[in-house]
């Protein structure tokens, strides 16, 4: 990067304007202002141009366009935890350092799964349906009844920043805290949560009355919950996923619903976000939102804030604090 005059840096997305502000008193940032997503070639236009480029999730990344990089970008400051939009070792290979934004969305997306986990058993967005459709005729004893919480196993899968802020609200419900993890956590962690570790994640499964999804998408999870693994869930059992939609054979998951093999399930994420699996929108029993979890005003300041503290550090020719990886030349 040329530390001389300010970095080009191009922004994919609309950001919060206090971020964008900012980004444009630091370097020659420029920014998206209609918000539309990146077309592919797009991408391969500002890679070709920027020192920096800033993506979110919806742009992908990949070899096809970081082949087309010029020299001059040697970061990619993702807005956003998950960089699995991002080819991270195409990345490596053309020396260009990659940063996220961990830790600040963990705790609105820990409240928008817990959220998911109250709804589904609880069939919050059912009634509020009927309400409105004119169904509710006074209260009945035998209407809208759902599941309780209180008592049930939850098994969470990764328990890393968000599954551990999980674990601590659904303890407050009332819920025995379960997980699998590729390491085990520290005991006092454990000691904390009230937390059992389950190696085997086939046997966790099976014996759980929710799971919750709070692993990253990489090679090694995509379809980690297989329709073998689906499979194994028992009938009255219920899926939240707040983390990424290819962690779940999402065909399988429809068709276990759909038979009823399946309580519910409450998604914020899709295996082909945006498009949505049409048979997941006619079950009364599923909870779909529009991948929200980190959504709020503070949150996006947070990460916008990350994001600049990156790209300013690293121009400065210092590590950057959220380095996922090195660009190595
Ligand atoms: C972000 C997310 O809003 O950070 C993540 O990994 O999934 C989201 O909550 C999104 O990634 C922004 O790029």
């Amino acid at each position: 990067m040329n530390t001389k005059k300010k970095p080009l840096v191009i922004v994919t997305r609309k950001l919060p304007d206090a971020i964008e502000t900012r980004m444009m008193e630091l370097f020659d940032a420029r920014l998206n202002h209609d918000d539309k997503a990146f077309t592919q070639g797009q991408l391969i236009d500002a890679v070709k141009q920027a020192d920096v480029l800033v993506p979110t999730v919806t742009d992908r990344i990949d070899g096809g366009v970081l082949a087309h990089s010029n020299p001059n970008l040697r970061l990619i400051a993702s807005f956003g935890t998950g960089v699995d939009h991002i080819d991270l070792a195409a990345a490596r290979g053309r020396g260009i350092t990659v940063t996220n934004t961990p830790g600040v969305l963990t705790e609105d997306t820990a409240d928008m799964t817990m959220a998911l986990i109250l709804a589904v058993p609880r069939r919050i967005f059912e009634g509020e349906r009927a309400l409105r459709e004119g169904q509710f005729q006074g209260w009945a004893p035998t209407w809208m009844l759902g599941k309780r919480l209180w008592g049930k196993r939850l098994g969470i899968i990764g328990m890393g920043r968000i599954g551990s802020a999980v674990a601590r609200r659904a303890r407050a419900f009332g819920l025995s805290i379960h997980y699998h993890n590729r390491k085990r956590v520290a005991p006092h962690i454990e000691q904390e949560l009230e937390a059992t570790y389950w190696e085997s994640l086939d046997q966790m499964l099976a014996r759980m009355d929710i799971v919750s999804v709070n692993c990253p998408h990489t090679p090694a999870t995509y379809h980690l919950l297989s329709s073998r693994r689906i499979d194994l869930l028992r009938p009255h059992a219920y899926i939240v996923n707040t983390a990424r939609g290819e962690v779940i054979d999402e065909n399988a998951l429809v068709r276990r619903l759909r038979n009823d093999q399946l309580a519910g399930a409450g998604l914020d994420v899709f295996e082909h976000e945006p498009a949505i699996n049409p048979k997941l929108l006619e079950l009364p029993n599923v909870v779909a939102l529009p991948h929200m979890g980190s959504a709020t005003i503070e949150g996006r300041l947070d990460m916008g804030e990350k994001v600049i503290i990156n790209i300013k550090t690293f121009a400065d020719g210092h590590t950057p604090p959220d380095r996922v990886i090195a660009g190595l030349l």
